[in-house]
């Protein structure tokens, strides 16, 4: 099929909260690349994005902040619409769920299927809060889970033990919010029947579409041989599209019906304001020359190679005229990880996309550099602020800027900043050539083909060569014997120069911006990517400026502070006091001697990291205890002088050639540091705890 255009289309992210750089990695970034690329070659066009502000999360979110939801979703879309834009992501439409297009588009949906019959409705019994008058989702279900008996687990997943479950099987489920203990309540619901349409998805993706990406199609195919199952589409809630069927009160959309639904709302919405520019939306929609193609994140697969799918085919099967295109690819990555964990926005475990603009201001395409490098296109991935600086420095710095750098300056110093004529060509610089000629193929095969991290390495390859051209050609060593040969060099440096800023624009924007202007050259399309003549003898370059600066070793470390800060208060608020030990009795009790005494010397054991030696007054002539306790402290002297408790009655022990008697009390702290129990106010030593 000859495709006409390109209908791009981005997860749309829930307006709970700011986005992050694993949203950035799995979907923006690659639909960013793809779309900046075909739009350099000519084609016709159109990126979508919008934040999905319908659903629970938004709802929980609204409560946890004590605000409203419509409040949530204004501020959490502009933070993330203004974070994408700072990015440089390249949509043609960033628009919300909220908007009255789309309510209206997607209520015309629902209906067009309500009335050609394509749904069932079932009546089920369902969780409800007879104080509060609603129905719970299952994120909104808590109780005891039923397999590690941990309290507090939802009615979809535990989190203690990770298994997934239904809220049927919590063990006295209640009210996340509130704490009510429910009772079930009979409820009606519109299903969409994806078991009808198993046959025609099979045919459709698995014989179909073989080509896409092994874990897409991976994923597709497990849930086909599990056999689908209908979907209901509508939830009782008071947050969303009010379902538009009469009786239908209190219930809304289900908000993964409406949201890829907003992907056609948001293209109406731009067409409807910008015909000029992007013609009607049925072309983008109804039209088989064009070509659609859905960017996402792995746990949004099933949603978009089968919900949507079947759900446009619904509709097409309720009209006779137009016909919704289904998507030719769906180039799903796997997920990026944060210095081995996962990212988790309710653990603050991320990097959050406007605190790195603070951090890292202007340094937007070193961001885009990195996740690209490490996209997580074939398994997941991790993102650590250790290879962000390396990759910076000796990637980004050392080579792309320092070979822009080098061919700049010494264009200016010998020839005034003017790009100098290009005489007669030797053997090398004619290998030079034919592999700048073959870039544009090498890196238009790998973006074809979604794969963005090796087309970024070509990109960087290009650069590679430029360096070690100037190095093995040494223009500065010419120049004392022989200009015109330091002209050509150069030339040939500056051509690759002005190729870099091509090559690069998909991926780093920003770079290629600056680098067209320090080269005073247009923007030029990627159909000239490879051509040697970018640039003409005489042209006056401007001053040169660094491309990419160093990055510290402190700005890195800062990080890495804020993480290690991070981990700790979610340890610590995670933290549960261990079991109780089995019942006893205060004769047992009474067995062990605890007794207080003072410490009249301390010091660490020779040859033991471990040990400290006590000298306690224990109102019986002293003694000497050891403790496996030094580590935690480093300076023994702070011990002389506390009063601290003992066991007393313990048998003595040989350690390290030395008799201990006894053993001191001590707890473990949120640092890990045992810290030796004491008394609150003095009492005689030797007396007895009880
Ligand atoms: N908002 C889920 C997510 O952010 C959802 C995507 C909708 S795409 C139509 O992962
Ligand atoms: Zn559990």
């Amino acid at each position: 099929m000859d495709y006409k255009r390109t209908l791009i289309t981005s997860a749309l992210p829930y307006a709970n909260g700011p986005v992050h750089i694993g949203h950035l990695a799995g979907v923006y970034i690659p639909a960013d690349i793809y779309a900046r690329y075909l739009r350099g070659k000519g084609r016709p066009v159109l990126f979508v994005g919008g934040s999905d502000e319908h659903g629970v999360p938004v709802t929980i979110r609204a409560r946890k902040e004590g605000i409203t939801v419509q409040q949530v979703v204004d501020r959490y879309h502009e933070l993330i619409k203004s974070s994408f834009e700072r990015f440089g992501i390249s949509f043609d439409v960033y628009s919300r769920t909220t908007s009255d297009i789309h309510h209206k588009f997607a209520s015309d949906f629902f209906r067009t299927l309500y009335d050609g019959g394509k749904f069932v409705q079932q009546t089920t019994e369902q969780f409800y809060d007879e104080e509060t008058h609603e129905f719970l989702t299952d994120r909104n279900i808590r109780g005891e889970c039923p397999r590690c008996h941990s309290a507090g687990a939802y009615g979809d997943q535990c989190e203690k033990c990770g298994a997934t479950l239904s809220p049927d099987e919590l063990i006295n489920p209640y009210n996340a919010v509130n704490g009510n203990p429910l009772t079930k309540r009979a409820t009606s619901h519109w299903y969409l029947p994806l078991d009808k349409y198993q046959g025609w998805l099979e045919q459709w993706i698995l014989e179909g579409h073989k080509e896409w990406r092994t874990n897409v199609y991976g994923q597709c195919k497990s849930w086909l041989d599990g056999g689908l199952h209908p979907r209901a589409v509508t939830r009782d809630l008071d947050w969303g599209i009010p379902v538009p069927v009469e009786g239908a009160e209190g219930k809304v959309l289900y908000v993964w019906f409406d949201a890829p639904i907003g992907y056609i709302s948001n293209t109406k919405e731009l067409c409807d304001a910008r015909p000029d520019k992007f013609g009607k939306w049925e072309t983008w929609w109804q039209d088989e020359t064009t070509r659609m193609i859905h960017f996402i994140g792995k746990d949004n697969i099933v949603f978009h190679c089968i919900v949507f799918p079947t759900m446009l085919k619904a509709w097409n099967e309720c009209n006779e005229g137009a016909q919704y295109i289904l998507p030719d690819n769906v180039p799903s990555n796997e997920f990026l990880n944060l210095e081995g964990d996962k990212i988790s926005t309710s653990r603050n475990w991320a990097v959050w996309l406007n605190e790195y603009l603070d951090d890292f201001p202007g340094k937007q395409d070193v961001l885009r550099y990195v996740l690209t490098a490490n996209a997580p296109e074939t398994k997941d991935n991790d993102f650590t602020w250790a290879d962000f600086q390396a990759r910076n420095n000796n990637e980004l710095v050392a080579i792309y800027g320092n070979f822009i750098n080098r061919a700049m300056v010494l264009t200016h110093k010998y020839f005034e900043g003017r790009v100098p004529v290009c005489g007669e060509l030797n053997d090398y610089d004619r290998q030079t050539l034919a592999e700048l000629a073959g870039i544009r193929g090498r890196v238009e095969e790998l973006l074809d083909a979604f794969r963005f991290r090796d087309a970024q390495r070509e990109a960087m390859n290009l650069a590679r060569l430029g360096n070690k051209y100037l190095a093995d050609t040494e223009p500065w060593k010419q120049a004392k014997t022989d200009l015109a040969r330091t002209g050509t060099i150069l030339n040939i440096a500056l051509q690759i120069a002005a190729n870099l800023a091509i090559v690069f624009e998909p991926f780093l924007p920003f770079s290629s911006a600056s680098l067209y202007e320090m080269l005073d050259m247009e923007e030029h399309a990627w159909e000239r990517l490879g051509d040697t003549d970018l640039l003409e003898a005489g042209h006056q370059l401007r001053e040169p400026r660094l491309l990419f600066e160093k990055i510290e070793d402190t700005a890195i470390q800062a990080q890495l502070d804020r993480l290690a800060r991070i981990k700790k208060e979610n340890e610590a608020a995670a933290w549960q006091a261990p079991a109780l030990k089995a019942e006893t009795n205060i004769e047992a009790f009474d067995k062990s001697d605890i007794r207080v005494g003072t410490v009249l010397e301390c010091q660490k054991v020779k040859k033991s990291d471990k040990l400290l030696q006590f000298k306690i007054d224990d109102g019986m002539g002293g003694r000497t205890i050891l403790s496996g306790i030094a580590q935690s402290y480093p300076d023994p002297q702070v011990l002389v002088g506390k009063q601290v408790l003992f066991i007393a009655n313990f048998p003595p022990r040989k350690m390290m050639g030395i008799e201990s008697q006894g053993m001191i009390l001590s707890a473990v702290n949120d640092d890990g540091k045992l810290v030796v129990t004491t008394v609150s106010a003095p009492v005689r030593n030797g007396v007895q705890v009880g």
